[in-house]
């Protein structure tokens, strides 16, 4: 089974996944390690202090895991054969903020991640290559309460 997790930066990608796959028994597969380990990145964005990745080629990687909840907001690149369902989780913007300055971002990356989320931006692009989508507000839930909304979705057959 493969479950990717996308979504804008801060909407909570790392803590659902970490937990769904435990609770799961499911690998669990952190983007950016496999950009750093397969060195796939192509650039650094100083603007956005971003990484340039490839995300064909990244989504190649992630193809090769066949029980594995994947954690990358570009795991929607991903072909949607591959995947069994592709959580979007989405965040109230000012909540979304709040995370992005305890992570200290530069402001134009702050709001490129705003206007990324208000766009839903994973969830469109997620939607046009063909994923069978759980779009999830998280806002002023707990994940425990995230996890059980992702195990009933999973329960009724994706
Ligand atoms: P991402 O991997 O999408 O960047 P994260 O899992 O690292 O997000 O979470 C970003 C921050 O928000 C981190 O400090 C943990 C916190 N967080 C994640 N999910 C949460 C939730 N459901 N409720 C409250 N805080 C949450």
């Amino acid at each position: 089974m493969i479950i990717i997790i996308t979504g804008t930066p801060g909407t909570g990608k790392t803590t659902i996944a970490k937990s769904l796959s435990e609770k799961l028994g499911l690998r669990y597969v952190e983007g950016k390690r496999i950009i750093e380990k397969r060195e796939l990145k192509e650039g650094y964005d100083k603007v956005l202090d971003a990484l340039i990745v490839d995300e064909k080629k990244l989504a190649r990687e992630f193809e090769k895991e066949d029980n594995a909840v994947i954690d990358s907001h570009l795991s929607y690149f991903m072909n949607s054969k591959k995947v069994d369902l592709c959580v979007v989780l989405r965040c109230n913007t000012r909540e979304l903020i709040r995370r992005m300055e305890e992570r200290k971002y530069k402001p134009e990356k702050m709001r490129e991640n705003v206007q990324a989320e208000i766009m839903n931006v994973c969830g469109n692009d997620a939607f046009e290559r063909g994923h069978k989508v759980l779009e999830i507000n998280t806002t002023g839930k707990k994940p425990g309460e995230i996890i059980s909304i992702i195990l009933e979705r999973i329960k009724s057959s994706c």
